[in-house]
């Protein structure tokens, strides 16, 4: 297999250093290695496959060396600004911010669920917000089976997708220090509110889940409703999704459906008090689905409960697995 040459940009923030972790655990065949950043961490080393690497700031030259891949997680601003100039010199970015991923000449892909959407590419694809990409996983089977009609999603979300400055306003919140990140405590608290408010009264969070359902799925008219919410837990979403269905199905087949489909894991045995937790999948690559049950007040309706590593599968891993779809492209 040929190698690559690939940089990832915002390398030393939360998804940045998850990023190279899973760089390393899944293999990829890379030749030249790359990570940058803001001139804040300019000269700082990163650890990478037992060598060193200093961290370049990230400038308008950074593509001009033959890079194949980057991906970046450095927020929506500097998305906007350095996506273009690394497409323009023949590079293929996988963008983790919200910049790009309604834009449609920009794929926005769940490798699970539409992998085939990288061939019509033009140097930028969106990785999802991670909220979508774990319930994309479920929603898919499901779609492809039973037709969905429906969706209502409440979320319960850690605070690691505020990044490093989430995390610590959760650390120094349990010590009785005021939040610098989010607008109240964090600690001890539950807030209806991820990312900003928009002229409907949503979170852009909220509409984020909305717009890329329906973009990831392929079903632009999907209806689609949702809920966010900023919970004290440091790793690994967890989502409350309630599902009408077009067609009739069987429980069983639905259990059965969900453990045989790519990246879940079934954790559904009530008697036993067995049913997915954001302490189990935190640093796992699964998405985990229980508390699986009909939904007795619709006539084809169902309940789920949805958790995964949002740092994993909610952006780091999904991205490299981007890359790997993208390298396999390549030979
Ligand atoms: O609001 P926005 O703009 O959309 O940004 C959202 C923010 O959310 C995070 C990410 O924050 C992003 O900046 N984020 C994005 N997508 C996410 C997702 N799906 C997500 N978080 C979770 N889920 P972050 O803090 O995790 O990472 C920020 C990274 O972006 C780099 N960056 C910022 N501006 C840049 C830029 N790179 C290039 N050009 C720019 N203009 C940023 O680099 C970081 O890599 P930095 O040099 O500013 O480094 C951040 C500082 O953090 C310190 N640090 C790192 N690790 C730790 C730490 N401090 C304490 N403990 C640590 N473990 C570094 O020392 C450095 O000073
Ligand atoms: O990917 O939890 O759009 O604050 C932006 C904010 C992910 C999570 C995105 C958060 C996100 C996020």
């Amino acid at each position: 297999m040929r190698k690559v040459n690939l940089a990832v940009v915002g390398a030393t923030g939360m998804v940045g250093r998850t990023f190279l972790k899973v760089l390393e655990e899944r293999n990829l065949p890379i030749e030249n290695f790359y990570v940058m950043a803001s001139s804040r961490s300019a000269g700082n080393k990163l650890t990478f496959m037992g060598r060193e690497y200093t961290v370049e700031e990230l400038n308008e030259h950074s593509f001009d060396k033959p890079i194949d891949i980057a991906l970046f997680s450095a927020g929506g601003t500097t998305s906007a600004k350095f996506a273009p100039v690394a497409a323009e010199h023949g590079c293929v970015v996988v963008d983790n911010s919200a910049q790009w991923r309604q834009d449609p000449k920009v794929p926005l892909i769940v490798p699970e669920v539409n992998p085939e959407d990288i061939s019509w590419n033009s140097g930028i694809i969106a990785n999802p917000n991670c909220s979508t990409i774990q319930a994309m996983v479920v929603l898919k089977p499901l779609d492809d089976k039973y037709k969905i009609k429906r969706v209502v999603y409440s979320t319960y979300q850690a605070v690691s997708g505020a990044g490093i400055a989430g995390w610590k306003d959760l650390e120094n919140g349990l010590k009785g220090e005021a939040p610098k990140k989010f607008p109240h405590p964090i600690a001890n608290n539950c807030l209806p509110h991820i990312d900003v408010f928009l002229e409907n009264d949503y979170t852009k969070e909220e509409m984020k889940m909305i717009w890329e359902t329906r973009k990831i799925l392929h079903h632009p008219d999907m209806r689609v409703t949702a809920t966010t919410v900023r919970v004290p837990v440091f790793s690994s979403h967890s989502e409350s999704i309630n599902i009408e269905f077009e067609n009739p199905f069987d429980i069983k087949d639905v259990k059965e459906l969900l453990a045989g489909a790519p990246g879940i894991v079934l954790q559904d045995d009530p008697a036993h008090d067995v049913y997915p937790l954001a302490v189990d999948a935190a640093g796992k690559d699964d998405v985990f689905v229980g508390r699986i049950r009909r939904d007795e007040s619709v006539e084809n309706g169902i309940n789920l409960w949805v958790v995964a590593d949002n740092i994993r599968k909610g952006a780091a891993t999904n991205a490299v697995q981007i890359a790997e779809l993208l390298i396999k492209s390549m030979n």
